[in-house]
């Protein structure tokens, strides 16, 4: 699976490679030099977070594509357009977007569209309306020029490095390329029923994107405070635990778990359901009394996504197979 991260220059596509699946820290971005051609990102954290990520120069041009680039664009599964919302005005870049559209519509009709509004931070966006007057303005822009030309709609995101957006926004983005994760989120609606949990999410340890979550709204503050007991798990288990390598083999297995319980009345659970994917729930402290039953629910949805991982890894095989 590809995704192709494409703007206009300086709009901030390298830092957000960087920040999300690098580790870099958002303030090191100042420091990044501009691309020069287009640069592949593998990933490879767990079995669910397979892809390669195209980091395209903000010189591209979709007039004078190289072949080779043509042939990125055409094995893409989505394309993530990346706009710098503190660049105004918009009209420019957005042409281009709608450019690039149609071109790629030509040779790669399946082509999911993402768009960032991205650097939706410091003192112009501390409040909330003015983040939604971007998105209502780039998306009117953009539905009349699509409409114009009878091209699909694509999906917008608010976007910053300096805050976990930007993690909300490519955790979706994958999830929309991944094979089986509706079957994912069915069995997550189901280990929630059971158990009176709150909320619940599958991530991956590595980049803390996460890979599925029950069918509920995703509200920022309960990915945050599950996100961040990864860190909590992570950090003790290499200070104290029995050694660490680059991708936590050590820091991270079958036996991990942990509980916290904050002084809101709710408790964070965390439970290991497949090679460097941690399954992290919030449950009401009175619904964590039934500990055992919740354990025994995750041990049958470990099960399921199990399956659902064999069969994709068939489906894959088989594409691949089709292909040549
Ligand atoms: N305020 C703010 N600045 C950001 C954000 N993301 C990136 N930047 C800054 O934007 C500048 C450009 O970042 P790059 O990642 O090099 O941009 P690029 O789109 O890859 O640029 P080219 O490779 O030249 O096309 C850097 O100074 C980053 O620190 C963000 O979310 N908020
Ligand atoms: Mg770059």
């Amino acid at each position: 699976m590809n995704i192709a991260v494409l703007g206009s220059k300086r709009v901030g596509k390298s830092s957000i490679l960087k920040v999300v699946f690098q580790k870099m820290s958002p303030n090191e971005t100042l420091f990044i030099e501009s691309t020069t051609r287009v640069d592949e990102v593998k990933i490879q954290n767990n079995p669910y977070t397979r892809c390669t990520i195209l980091d395209f120069p903000g010189t591209f041009e979709i007039s004078q594509m190289t072949s080779l680039e043509r042939r990125f664009l055409q094995d893409s599964a989505m394309i993530i357009y990346v706009l710098d919302a503190q660049d105004e005005p918009y009209n420019k870049s957005l042409e281009k977007l709608v450019s690039l559209m149609s071109e790629v519509y030509s040779f790669n009709p399946h082509c999911k569209i993402e768009v960032f509004c991205h650097k939706i931070d410091g003192d112009m966006f501390v409040n909330d309306d003015v983040k939604l007057g971007v998105l209502n303005e780039v998306s009117e822009i953009v539905r009349f020029d699509t409409t114009e030309r009878k091209l699909p709609e694509p999906s917008f995101h608010l976007t910053s490095i300096y805050d976990l957006s930007i993690f909300e926004a490519m955790s979706k983005c994958i999830q929309k390329i991944t094979p089986g994760v509706g079957h994912m989120q069915n069995l997550l609606d189901i280990l929630m029923s059971h158990c009176r949990i709150d909320k619940v999410y599958v991530f991956d340890v590595i980049s803390k994107l996460y890979i599925a979550t029950d069918s509920t709204p995703v509200d920022l503050i309960s990915y945050e405070l599950c996100s961040d007991m990864i860190d909590v798990v992570i950090d003790v288990s290499c200070i104290y635990g029995v050694g660490e390598d680059e991708n936590f083999n050590n820091a991270f297995d079958g036996k991990s778990t942990s509980v916290i319980r904050l002084d809101t009345g709710l408790t964070l659970y965390l439970r290991e359901v497949e090679h460097l994917l941690a399954l992290v729930c919030l449950v009401k402290d009175d619904n964590f009394e039934r500990h055992h039953l919740i354990d025994y629910n995750i041990d049958r949805f470990k099960e399921g996504a199990k399956k659902i991982l064999d069969a994709r890894e068939k489906w894959v095989k088989e594409q691949e197979e089709v292909k040549g």
